[in-house]
């Protein structure tokens, strides 16, 4: 049998399997039944269990990366014959081709397509949805950045906590230029924009966006109008010794389950209708067509857009107008809930780290005179997800 456990193509990530082991195996038909120690079965159509062949003719055994195309397997592919082999295995040979394949009772457990539902790590069934500081009990997730940069373990609390609550603080970041990207190596893979590798959010001259300005700013997710829109985004606090500027998070999948639950209609409106979001300025003009709340294959929320200075002209029919500005200003109004907002000022080393498909952010108007200077950047999910799935395989639960 190919021991591959060390191999981190065969990771398998979040399942446990104790002491299940095969009882007996059967050929129904074109496909494989195992039957487990726990009472449960797999039925596994033959064509797929080939195109899953682990032996080294099938898969190059340093990347794990299949050589065979689905047109390489015959359209008639059939199981001759399955024996439990003396690890608890089985032991497979293919038809017409003779192929014989090994398999471990763990990687056909864990994989098995019957006792593995679907599974979207983007969606809101996937996350902790709150609803303001109720939900944390035992205080927000924070992070000292001493701690998250020597400490795999702290970063596995922060990194968890921006997966599944969407966001996390770290504090005492030194207030120093550039400390932002630092923070991304150790999260994902920076995602650079016009805005540069990184972006200063401080009150300028001629502003090319209403952030950097002394307004306050409603809830919102950045740059709607880029696909995909950068998954995740930090702001890092270098100055702050103006009155006001208080920040604001809200969770866009909550505001969309609220938004479900009472106004049904509004909800399917906003899932279906495709908003042209903008942003132009000298250098750039970026546009997308996107809808505010985006439900994956299941119906289940994976991405929220919210951004009212963003939203360019609708390009809808005549009679959809209306219910779409109904079914906006409802989410909208849910957005702007007082219960449902956390609220943090911002001081110099403090750094916010949040899941822009998901979290919205806002700021209280800065009312008074001092200086505030902001750092931000921004970084995708699946580089966030990769990060965490290398660390939980390195560090034990
Ligand atoms: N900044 C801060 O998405 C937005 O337009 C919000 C983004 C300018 C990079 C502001
Ligand atoms: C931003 C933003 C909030 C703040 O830069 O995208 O929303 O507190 N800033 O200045
Ligand atoms: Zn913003």
């Amino acid at each position: 049998m190919p021991d591959t456990s060390a191999a981190p193509h065969a990771r398998v990530s979040g399942v446990d399997i104790t002491d299940v082991h095969i009882n007996g195996v059967e050929r129904p038909g074109d496909e494989l039944q195992i039957d487990w120690s726990d009472g449960l079965s797999s039925h596994l159509y033959a064509l797929w269990l080939r195109d899953h062949c682990q032996m080294p003719e099938s898969r190059d055994p340093d990347s794990g990366q299949r050589f065979l195309n689905v047109t390489d397997i015959p359209e008639d592919c059939a199981i001759a014959s399955a024996q439990v082999t003396a690890d608890g295995g089985l032991d497979v040979v293919f038809q017409p081709e003779g192929h014989r394949s090994l398999f471990t009772a763990d990687w056909l457990r864990a994989h098995c397509y019957c006792l593995n539902g679907p599974y979207d790590d983007r969606s809101e069934a996937a996350k902790r949805l709150w609803a303001g500081p109720g939900d944390f009990p035992d205080g927000l997730p924070v992070v000292p950045y001493a701690d998250f940069a020597a400490d795999p373990k702290a970063r596995l609390k922060a990194l968890r906590a921006l997966r599944s609550v969407g966001f996390a603080l770290l504090t005492g970041v030194p207030a120093e230029d550039g400390m932002v990207l630092r923070v991304i190596d150790r999260v994902g893979y920076l995602r650079e924009t016009n805005y540069g590798r990184l972006f200063d959010v401080r009150a300028v001259e001629k502003p090319t966006n209403l952030a950097y300005t002394n307004l306050g700013l409603g809830a919102h997710t950045d740059n709607p109008y880029r696909d995909p829109v950068p998954g995740v985004q930090m702001l890092h606090c270098l100055v702050n010794q103006a009155g006001g500027g208080e920040s604001v998070l809200v969770d866009g999948f909550k505001a969309a389950a609220i938004l479900r639950a009472d106004h049904p209609e509004a909800f399917d409106r906003l899932a279906r209708t495709p908003v042209n979001f903008r942003y132009a300025d000298d250098r750039a003009d970026l546009v997308s067509r996107a809808t505010m709340i985006e439900v994956g294959p299941r119906g289940r929320v994976r991405t929220v857009r919210f951004n009212n200075r963003s939203i360019a002209p609708l390009r809808l029919a005549p009679a959809e107008v209306r219910p779409f500005y109904a079914a906006y200003r409802a989410f909208a109004a849910i957005l702007e809930r007082p219960d449902l907002k956390l609220t943090r000022r911002l001081d110099p080393g403090d750094l916010v780290m949040f899941d822009n498909t998901r979290v919205l952010h806002a700021r209280t108007a800065i009312t008074q005179g001092g200086a505030r200077h902001l750092q931000g950047a921004y970084s995708d999910l699946d580089g966030l997800f990769s990060t965490l799935a290398v660390l939980e395989r390195r560090t034990a639960p």
